[in-house]
């Protein structure tokens, strides 16, 4: 069975072009002229993109003592709605601390209810020879990127000599290490700070993590990789400081990838102060929403090239749930959603204002994580043998963002009231629609798959020490590596 994508302009990374796109089952088979398939997809007056890739969620994560609340079910039909074609979850390790067993309780969740394909990334929130040794498990799962919490202190923190042995294990193993950059033991004795001052509503969360705090993580990560000899992705860049830090190493020759969140980019501190309770908490996350100044900041660096990817770190709690921290701004379930409307808010506030191109566009929503993620060309490109995940972007649909019409299951939307001027008018995940406008159809549940993305060369690994790194000879295993056994 073949589709053809009819009357569009193809709208990849580096360029746009009218094309058609034959599709064959799953994958595509040809981009050209005057093609045809059995079935037709109009894409006229519209363009064709590559499917949305969202590299931060945190579906029905365990978190703060509650569980968010979007499933892998609702998630992926949201995302699928706001033609996002793929997600990569944060697995968190449980209560026996076994990255095995994590990853195995994240297929458990996840299988039967995901409607478009996903990957993991694994989080490490200790350190032990059993971590050590499990590191290669996971990245044999098909896992290849490790993420370190520097903040939440007394939970998912590491420390430094921690971090420095993870990112070498990384290096051996061809993982990508990743950092939450927030200096933990500052965010703690702030905390304390103003609740001793009396403040404990969510205005207190915003203050207890400046953009200090996380500019400071972020440089200390940055040359904690360059002394490992690895490069790093950091995710949820919401400041100046922390993209300076990225900037500064970039120019250096390092490979340090920053990904700010559409929420940073269109929201700002605002929400917190002077607001009622429900509608500043259901705005916590961390780190918070900032200032213009540094709004301005990441939209340069999505421009300069300096941030590569636009993501979400969906993390949905209900106002209920948020409702768990009253009377104590550190006990706030973190995390807003956004799933749904990464596309639709980037388009209208980037490009519609000529902050971003729309090859720009594709660039930051799904070609450059396809890279820096070691899944392109299959996913995140248009061409022949790429996965049909394709997404025909209607600049012609507006819409005004509604939590009444939304598909994810929270009972609010942090970005009600605003008007988006482009949808999906189909989303394609391998071949299949998934999403039509105007329909309400909800994709099948268990279609999805998991995608495993395989270790990066040597070349990929290197970072300012690349030249030794890129020698032909075989990374030996350190054994100043293995860890003492804690
Ligand atoms: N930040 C959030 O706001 N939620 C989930 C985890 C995180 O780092
Ligand atoms: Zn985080
Ligand atoms: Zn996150
Ligand atoms: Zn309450």
């Amino acid at each position: 069975m073949t589709k053809v994508i009819k009357g569009g302009t193809v709208v990849t990374a580096d360029r746009q072009y009218k094309a058609d796109v034959l599709i064959d089952g799953e994958t595509i088979l040809e981009i050209g002229e005057n093609l045809k398939g059995d079935e037709t997809i109009d894409a006229s007056e519209a363009y064709v993109i590559p499917g949305g890739i969202d590299p931060h969620t945190h579906l029905e994560m365990p978190f703060m003592g509650t569980t968010a609340a979007e499933t892998f079910e609702s998630g992926t039909w949201a995302a699928a709605a706001g033609g996002t074609t793929m997600l990569i979850d944060f697995v968190l390790p449980g209560e026996d601390g076994s990255l095995v067993n994590a990853v195995n309780e994240w297929h458990r969740k996840s299988g039967k209810q995901i409607c478009s394909d996903i990957g993991f990334h694994m989080a490490i929130t200790g350190w032990s020879k059993q971590i050590w040794e499990e590191m290669a498990q996971v990245v044999d799962m098909g896992v290849n990127s490790f993420k370190h919490f520097m903040a939440y202190k007394g939970a998912l923190m590491v420390e430094d000599d921690e971090m420095y042995a993870s990112f070498q294990r990384c290096k051996e193993l061809g993982a990508l290490p990743m950092v939450h950059a927030e200096n933990g033991d500052i965010v703690a004795e702030l905390q304390k700070k103003y609740l001793a001052m009396g403040i404990t509503g969510p205005e207190g969360h915003a203050y207890s993590r400046p953009p200090e705090v996380e500019g400071e993580a972020a440089n200390r990560a940055i040359m904690i990789a360059d002394a490992a000899g690895t490069p790093l992705y950091i995710v949820h860049v919401s400041c100046e400081q922390a993209h300076e830090a990225i900037r500064r190493a970039r120019q250096k020759g390092m490979r340090v990838y920053g990904e700010p969140l559409i929420q940073f980019l269109t929201l700002d501190e605002s929400e917190y102060f002077n607001k009622d309770w429900e509608h500043a908490a259901r705005r916590v996350m961390s780190p918070p929403f900032r200032n213009k100044e540094h709004q301005a900041s990441l939209w340069a660096g999505l421009a300069a090239g300096s941030l590569q990817v636009v993501a979400t770190d969906h993390a949905a709690f209900t106002t209920a749930q948020k409702h768990m921290g009253d009377g104590d701004f550190t006990r706030i379930p973190n995390g807003t959603g956004g799933l749904e409307e990464r596309l639709g808010v980037l388009w209208t506030e980037g490009v519609d204002t000529g902050r971003l191109t729309p090859e720009e566009f594709v660039a930051a929503t799904s070609t450059n994580i396809a890279k820096i993620l070691n899944i392109y060309p299959r996913k995140g490109a248009l061409v022949p043998g790429a996965d049909a995940d394709i997404v025909v972007w209607d600049p012609s649909i507006s819409k005004t963002i509604a939590a009444s019409t939304q598909k994810s299951v929270l009972d609010y939307n942090v970005f009600e009231g605003r008007k988006v001027t482009a949808q999906p008018r189909y989303t394609l995940s391998r071949g299949e629609v998934i999403f039509a406008w105007g329909q309400n159809s909800q994709p099948q549940p268990g279609r999805g798959r998991f995608v495993p993305r395989p270790p990066f060369s040597s070349a990929n690994r290197a970072l300012s020490k690349w030249k030794e790194l890129n020698s032909p000879r075989k990374v030996e295993r350190d054994p100043m590596n293995i860890p003492s056994g804690v």
